[in-house]
Protein backbone atom coordinates (compact mmCIF):
# COMPACT_ATOMS: atom_id res chain seq x y z
CA UNK A 1 0.00 0.00 0.00
CA UNK A 2 1.11 3.37 -0.32
CA UNK A 3 3.55 5.28 1.49
CA UNK A 4 3.79 8.40 -0.97
CA UNK A 5 3.24 12.17 1.17
CA UNK A 6 1.61 14.62 -1.19
CA UNK A 7 2.83 17.51 -0.06
CA UNK A 8 1.51 21.21 -0.61
CA UNK A 9 3.19 24.35 -1.15
CA UNK A 10 0.73 26.83 -1.13
CA UNK A 11 -3.27 27.62 0.17
CA UNK A 12 -4.74 26.83 -3.26
CA UNK A 13 -3.86 23.23 -2.96
CA UNK A 14 -5.71 22.24 -0.08
CA UNK A 15 -8.63 19.92 -1.52
CA UNK A 16 -11.83 21.69 -1.88
CA UNK A 17 -13.43 18.50 -1.53
CA UNK A 18 -14.99 18.61 2.28
CA UNK A 19 -15.63 15.52 4.94
CA UNK A 20 -16.84 18.51 8.32
CA UNK A 21 -19.79 19.86 6.45
CA UNK A 22 -22.67 22.31 7.12
CA UNK A 23 -24.68 21.28 10.17
CA UNK A 24 -22.29 21.37 13.35
CA UNK A 25 -23.48 23.37 16.24
CA UNK A 26 -20.06 24.87 17.42
CA UNK A 27 -19.73 28.40 18.39
CA UNK A 28 -19.26 30.75 15.89
CA UNK A 29 -15.29 31.28 15.47
CA UNK A 30 -14.55 27.90 16.51
CA UNK A 31 -11.01 26.77 16.09
CA UNK A 32 -11.42 22.94 16.76
CA UNK A 33 -14.25 23.13 13.94
CA UNK A 34 -12.07 24.57 11.65
CA UNK A 35 -9.16 22.00 12.13
CA UNK A 36 -11.55 19.26 11.99
CA UNK A 37 -12.36 20.87 8.54
CA UNK A 38 -8.50 20.70 7.48
CA UNK A 39 -7.49 17.78 8.96
CA UNK A 40 -10.20 15.61 6.83
CA UNK A 41 -9.31 17.57 3.88
CA UNK A 42 -5.54 16.43 4.38
CA UNK A 43 -6.46 13.06 4.68
CA UNK A 44 -9.11 12.00 2.66
CA UNK A 45 -12.22 9.93 2.26
CA UNK A 46 -10.50 6.72 3.28
CA UNK A 47 -10.89 7.54 6.85
CA UNK A 48 -12.28 6.27 10.23
CA UNK A 49 -12.50 8.99 12.98
CA UNK A 50 -13.07 8.69 16.32
CA UNK A 51 -14.45 11.71 18.60
CA UNK A 52 -13.80 11.29 22.72
CA UNK A 53 -16.30 13.17 24.75
CA UNK A 54 -15.84 17.15 24.64
CA UNK A 55 -16.92 20.00 22.33
CA UNK A 56 -16.33 18.14 18.90
CA UNK A 57 -18.95 14.65 20.21
CA UNK A 58 -21.38 17.22 22.33
CA UNK A 59 -21.82 19.82 19.74
CA UNK A 60 -22.18 17.40 16.88
CA UNK A 61 -22.75 14.57 16.85
CA UNK A 62 -25.26 13.41 20.04
CA UNK A 63 -27.95 15.32 19.66
CA UNK A 64 -31.13 16.11 16.76
CA UNK A 65 -29.96 12.88 14.65
CA UNK A 66 -27.67 14.89 12.55
CA UNK A 67 -23.76 15.89 11.87
CA UNK A 68 -21.16 17.70 10.26
CA UNK A 69 -19.53 14.26 9.65
CA UNK A 70 -18.85 12.97 6.00
CA UNK A 71 -17.01 10.21 6.64
CA UNK A 72 -17.70 7.23 8.99
CA UNK A 73 -17.24 8.80 13.08
CA UNK A 74 -17.73 7.23 15.83
CA UNK A 75 -18.01 8.67 19.99
CA UNK A 76 -15.81 6.98 22.29
CA UNK A 77 -15.83 8.03 26.07
CA UNK A 78 -13.88 10.76 27.13
CA UNK A 79 -10.98 9.03 28.24
CA UNK A 80 -11.09 6.01 25.65
CA UNK A 81 -9.47 7.75 22.49
CA UNK A 82 -5.97 5.71 22.84
CA UNK A 83 -7.52 2.03 22.96
CA UNK A 84 -10.65 2.90 21.28
CA UNK A 85 -8.00 3.82 17.99
CA UNK A 86 -5.48 0.63 18.54
CA UNK A 87 -9.32 -1.20 18.69
CA UNK A 88 -10.21 0.39 15.67
CA UNK A 89 -6.81 0.15 13.98
CA UNK A 90 -6.80 -3.96 15.03
CA UNK A 91 -10.36 -4.42 14.01
CA UNK A 92 -9.62 -3.38 10.56
CA UNK A 93 -5.86 -4.93 9.91
CA UNK A 94 -7.77 -8.06 10.84
CA UNK A 95 -10.72 -7.68 8.35
CA UNK A 96 -7.70 -7.26 5.88
CA UNK A 97 -5.73 -10.02 6.65
CA UNK A 98 -8.87 -12.32 7.01
CA UNK A 99 -9.87 -11.49 3.44
CA UNK A 100 -13.37 -9.98 4.81
CA UNK A 101 -12.31 -6.66 3.58
CA UNK A 102 -10.25 -5.32 0.74
CA UNK A 103 -6.52 -4.93 1.36
CA UNK A 104 -6.17 -0.98 1.14
CA UNK A 105 -5.00 2.22 3.37
CA UNK A 106 -7.84 3.33 5.94
CA UNK A 107 -6.52 5.95 8.25
CA UNK A 108 -8.12 5.86 12.04
CA UNK A 109 -7.88 9.18 13.25
CA UNK A 110 -8.91 10.36 16.72
CA UNK A 111 -9.52 13.69 16.74
CA UNK A 112 -9.64 14.10 20.69
CA UNK A 113 -9.13 17.65 23.13
CA UNK A 114 -6.68 18.54 25.74
CA UNK A 115 -9.34 16.99 28.86
CA UNK A 116 -9.81 13.73 26.65
CA UNK A 117 -5.60 12.92 25.55
CA UNK A 118 -3.73 15.52 27.25
CA UNK A 119 -5.46 14.56 30.66
CA UNK A 120 -7.92 11.68 31.44
CA UNK A 121 -6.65 9.74 28.31
CA UNK A 122 -2.66 10.19 28.40
CA UNK A 123 -2.24 6.57 29.53
CA UNK A 124 -4.43 5.51 26.75
CA UNK A 125 -2.51 7.46 24.45
CA UNK A 126 0.76 6.24 25.41
CA UNK A 127 -0.37 3.03 24.59
CA UNK A 128 -1.77 3.47 21.49
CA UNK A 129 1.84 5.37 20.73
CA UNK A 130 4.12 2.10 21.23
CA UNK A 131 1.57 -0.18 19.24
CA UNK A 132 2.82 -0.73 15.28
CA UNK A 133 -0.05 -0.05 13.59
CA UNK A 134 -0.06 2.25 10.52
CA UNK A 135 -2.14 5.10 9.90
CA UNK A 136 -3.38 5.61 13.26
CA UNK A 137 -2.64 9.74 14.15
CA UNK A 138 -3.81 10.68 17.31
CA UNK A 139 -4.94 14.60 16.56
CA UNK A 140 -5.03 16.47 19.65
CA UNK A 141 -7.08 19.53 19.50
CA UNK A 142 -5.66 22.12 21.87
CA UNK A 143 -8.13 24.73 23.05
CA UNK A 144 -6.69 24.71 26.16
CA UNK A 145 -9.44 23.90 28.84
CA UNK A 146 -12.08 21.50 28.88
CA UNK A 147 -14.47 24.26 27.18
CA UNK A 148 -17.31 21.84 27.09
CA UNK A 149 -18.00 22.10 30.64
CA UNK A 150 -17.55 25.21 30.88
CA UNK A 151 -14.27 26.14 30.75
CA UNK A 152 -12.36 24.34 33.23
CA UNK A 153 -8.28 24.45 33.59
CA UNK A 154 -6.87 21.28 32.05
CA UNK A 155 -3.09 20.89 32.29
CA UNK A 156 -2.50 22.28 28.94
CA UNK A 157 -4.14 25.60 29.81
CA UNK A 158 -1.43 28.26 30.10
CA UNK A 159 -0.22 30.26 33.04
CA UNK A 160 -2.34 32.63 34.07
CA UNK A 161 -5.09 32.09 32.41
CA UNK A 162 -8.62 32.66 34.30
CA UNK A 163 -10.65 29.55 33.79
CA UNK A 164 -13.53 28.33 35.79
CA UNK A 165 -11.24 26.10 38.34
CA UNK A 166 -8.64 28.94 38.73
CA UNK A 167 -10.92 31.96 38.41
CA UNK A 168 -8.44 35.08 38.81
CA UNK A 169 -9.94 36.79 42.94
CA UNK A 170 -8.32 38.19 45.64
CA UNK A 171 -6.33 34.99 47.12
CA UNK A 172 -5.15 33.79 43.59
CA UNK A 173 -4.84 37.19 41.27
CA UNK A 174 -2.89 35.04 38.80
CA UNK A 175 -5.48 32.85 37.88
CA UNK A 176 -4.11 29.62 36.90
CA UNK A 177 -0.58 29.22 38.42
CA UNK A 178 0.35 25.72 36.74
CA UNK A 179 2.67 25.60 33.34
CA UNK A 180 1.32 24.22 30.00
CA UNK A 181 2.31 20.52 30.15
CA UNK A 182 3.79 19.64 26.73
CA UNK A 183 1.95 16.48 25.34
CA UNK A 184 4.09 16.69 22.10
CA UNK A 185 7.70 16.58 23.76
CA UNK A 186 5.76 13.13 25.85
CA UNK A 187 4.62 11.60 22.84
CA UNK A 188 8.70 12.18 21.21
CA UNK A 189 9.42 9.94 24.16
CA UNK A 190 7.86 6.49 22.93
CA UNK A 191 10.83 5.01 20.95
CA UNK A 192 9.09 3.79 17.86
CA UNK A 193 6.98 6.61 17.60
CA UNK A 194 6.07 7.38 13.80
CA UNK A 195 5.88 11.34 13.46
CA UNK A 196 5.24 13.86 16.26
CA UNK A 197 4.25 17.45 15.55
CA UNK A 198 3.00 20.86 17.36
CA UNK A 199 0.50 22.81 14.99
CA UNK A 200 -2.02 25.41 14.58
CA UNK A 201 -5.42 25.90 12.63
CA UNK A 202 -3.72 29.55 11.49
CA UNK A 203 -1.06 27.94 9.20
CA UNK A 204 -3.37 25.52 7.43
CA UNK A 205 -0.83 23.95 4.35
CA UNK A 206 1.68 23.50 7.41
CA UNK A 207 -1.04 21.17 8.97
CA UNK A 208 -1.99 19.90 5.85
CA UNK A 209 1.58 18.85 5.15
CA UNK A 210 1.78 16.86 8.93
CA UNK A 211 -1.11 15.74 9.24
CA UNK A 212 0.04 13.68 5.63
CA UNK A 213 3.44 12.60 7.09
CA UNK A 214 1.77 11.89 10.31
CA UNK A 215 -1.17 8.90 8.38
CA UNK A 216 2.11 8.02 6.10
CA UNK A 217 5.04 7.71 8.63
CA UNK A 218 4.30 3.76 9.10
CA UNK A 219 3.92 3.92 13.24
CA UNK A 220 1.26 5.45 15.32
CA UNK A 221 1.65 9.23 15.55
CA UNK A 222 0.44 12.53 17.16
CA UNK A 223 -0.28 15.73 16.02
CA UNK A 224 -1.21 18.47 19.04
CA UNK A 225 -3.03 21.37 17.01
CA UNK A 226 -3.61 24.48 18.36
CA UNK A 227 -6.98 25.58 18.27
CA UNK A 228 -8.02 28.81 19.61
CA UNK A 229 -11.87 28.96 21.64
CA UNK A 230 -13.65 32.25 21.35
CA UNK A 231 -15.45 31.20 24.33
CA UNK A 232 -13.16 29.82 26.56
CA UNK A 233 -10.49 32.53 25.66
CA UNK A 234 -12.85 35.32 25.23
CA UNK A 235 -12.33 36.83 22.10
CA UNK A 236 -14.36 37.63 19.19
CA UNK A 237 -15.91 34.83 16.73
CA UNK A 238 -13.72 36.56 13.67
CA UNK A 239 -10.46 36.43 15.57
CA UNK A 240 -9.77 33.35 15.84
CA UNK A 241 -7.18 32.97 12.87
CA UNK A 242 -5.55 35.65 13.86
CA UNK A 243 -4.92 34.64 17.50
CA UNK A 244 -3.37 31.80 16.29
CA UNK A 245 -0.94 33.45 14.26
CA UNK A 246 0.01 35.44 17.41
CA UNK A 247 -0.13 32.54 19.76
CA UNK A 248 3.09 31.80 17.43
CA UNK A 249 4.63 34.73 16.28
CA UNK A 250 4.98 35.87 19.93
CA UNK A 251 6.59 32.07 20.65
CA UNK A 252 3.74 31.41 22.83
CA UNK A 253 3.08 28.32 20.85
CA UNK A 254 6.21 26.63 19.14
CA UNK A 255 5.63 24.86 15.57
CA UNK A 256 7.40 21.98 15.15
CA UNK A 257 7.99 18.31 13.93
CA UNK A 258 10.36 14.97 14.97
CA UNK A 259 10.60 12.49 11.95
CA UNK A 260 12.72 9.29 12.24
CA UNK A 261 14.15 10.92 15.38
CA UNK A 262 15.50 14.25 13.62
CA UNK A 263 13.72 17.76 15.39
CA UNK A 264 12.85 20.79 13.39
CA UNK A 265 11.47 23.99 13.93
CA UNK A 266 9.02 24.37 11.11
CA UNK A 267 8.12 28.16 11.88
CA UNK A 268 10.84 30.53 13.18
CA UNK A 269 9.20 33.73 14.20
CA UNK A 270 11.99 36.66 14.08
CA UNK A 271 11.86 38.65 15.77
CA UNK A 272 9.36 36.95 18.18
CA UNK A 273 6.64 39.52 19.60
CA UNK A 274 6.27 40.18 22.66
CA UNK A 275 3.95 38.43 24.78
CA UNK A 276 1.86 41.15 25.95
CA UNK A 277 1.04 41.15 22.34
CA UNK A 278 -1.12 37.90 22.55
CA UNK A 279 -1.88 38.01 26.32
CA UNK A 280 -3.96 41.13 25.60
CA UNK A 281 -6.06 40.46 22.59
CA UNK A 282 -8.09 37.60 25.31
CA UNK A 283 -10.12 37.97 28.04
CA UNK A 284 -8.91 34.99 29.96
CA UNK A 285 -5.77 37.16 30.69
CA UNK A 286 -7.52 40.75 31.21
CA UNK A 287 -6.50 40.11 34.81
CA UNK A 288 -2.54 40.42 34.19
CA UNK A 289 -2.69 43.21 31.49
CA UNK A 290 -1.68 45.60 34.43
CA UNK A 291 -0.31 43.06 36.63
CA UNK A 292 3.53 43.92 34.85
CA UNK A 293 5.71 40.70 37.71
CA UNK A 294 2.90 38.24 35.78
CA UNK A 295 3.62 39.30 32.09
CA UNK A 296 7.06 39.94 33.15
CA UNK A 297 7.46 35.98 34.11
CA UNK A 298 5.27 35.39 30.93
CA UNK A 299 7.56 36.69 28.76
CA UNK A 300 10.79 35.24 31.25
CA UNK A 301 9.26 31.52 31.04
CA UNK A 302 8.91 31.85 26.69
CA UNK A 303 12.39 32.91 26.64
CA UNK A 304 13.87 30.46 28.38
CA UNK A 305 11.73 27.84 26.71
CA UNK A 306 13.05 29.32 23.24
CA UNK A 307 16.56 28.65 24.10
CA UNK A 308 16.48 25.02 23.94
CA UNK A 309 13.44 25.17 21.33
CA UNK A 310 16.87 27.11 19.01
CA UNK A 311 18.90 24.41 20.07
CA UNK A 312 16.68 21.49 19.48
CA UNK A 313 17.01 23.12 15.76
CA UNK A 314 20.12 23.49 15.57
CA UNK A 315 21.19 19.54 16.91
CA UNK A 316 18.04 18.03 15.82
CA UNK A 317 17.86 16.53 19.18
CA UNK A 318 15.42 16.69 21.48
CA UNK A 319 16.25 18.81 24.79
CA UNK A 320 13.76 18.71 27.49
CA UNK A 321 12.87 22.63 27.98
CA UNK A 322 13.03 23.84 31.59
CA UNK A 323 10.91 26.86 33.05
CA UNK A 324 11.51 28.25 36.45
CA UNK A 325 8.55 29.06 38.45
CA UNK A 326 6.77 31.67 39.01
CA UNK A 327 7.86 31.86 42.92
CA UNK A 328 11.04 30.79 42.47
C1 LIG B 1 -14.96 10.37 32.49
C2 LIG B 1 -15.68 11.65 32.24
N1 LIG B 1 -15.46 12.69 33.07
C3 LIG B 1 -16.08 13.86 32.83
C4 LIG B 1 -16.95 14.01 31.77
C5 LIG B 1 -17.65 15.33 31.52
N2 LIG B 1 -17.12 15.98 30.35
C6 LIG B 1 -17.72 15.93 29.15
S1 LIG B 1 -16.96 16.81 27.97
C7 LIG B 1 -15.77 17.30 29.05
C8 LIG B 1 -14.69 18.24 28.60
C9 LIG B 1 -13.65 17.58 27.75
O1 LIG B 1 -12.59 18.48 27.52
P1 LIG B 1 -11.68 18.34 26.24
O2 LIG B 1 -11.30 16.95 26.02
O3 LIG B 1 -10.57 19.31 26.38
O4 LIG B 1 -12.64 18.75 25.04
P2 LIG B 1 -13.36 20.19 24.82
O5 LIG B 1 -14.61 20.17 25.65
O6 LIG B 1 -12.42 21.23 25.25
O7 LIG B 1 -13.67 20.21 23.38
C10 LIG B 1 -15.99 16.78 30.34
C11 LIG B 1 -15.17 17.04 31.53
C12 LIG B 1 -17.18 12.87 30.95
N3 LIG B 1 -17.98 12.93 29.89
N4 LIG B 1 -16.52 11.71 31.20
S1 LIG C 1 -16.58 26.33 23.51
FE1 LIG C 1 -14.76 26.65 22.21
S2 LIG C 1 -14.21 24.60 21.45
FE2 LIG C 1 -16.29 24.49 22.24
S3 LIG C 1 -17.62 24.80 20.45
FE3 LIG C 1 -17.30 26.81 21.44
S4 LIG C 1 -15.52 27.72 20.40
FE4 LIG C 1 -15.55 25.52 19.91
MG1 LIG D 1 -10.29 21.15 25.49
Amino acid sequence: MSRETKLIRKPTEIPSEDYYVSGHRTCAGCGPALGYRLVLKAAGPKTVVLGPTGCMYVANGHQFLSSPYAVPWYHTQLGAGGPAGIGTAAALRSLMFKGKRKKEDVNVIVYGGDGGLADIGLSGLSMGLTYDYSRLLYLLYDNESYANTGVQASSTTPFGSSTTFTPSGKVKPIGNERLKKDVALIAAAHPSIGYVATACVSYPVDLVNKVRKALNSGRPSLVQLLTPCPKGWAFPPEETVEIGRTAVNTGMWVLWEYENGHFHLTTKPNPRKKIREYVTKQGRFAHLWENEAALEYLQLSVDSQWKYWDEMDKTGKIILPWTPSFNQ
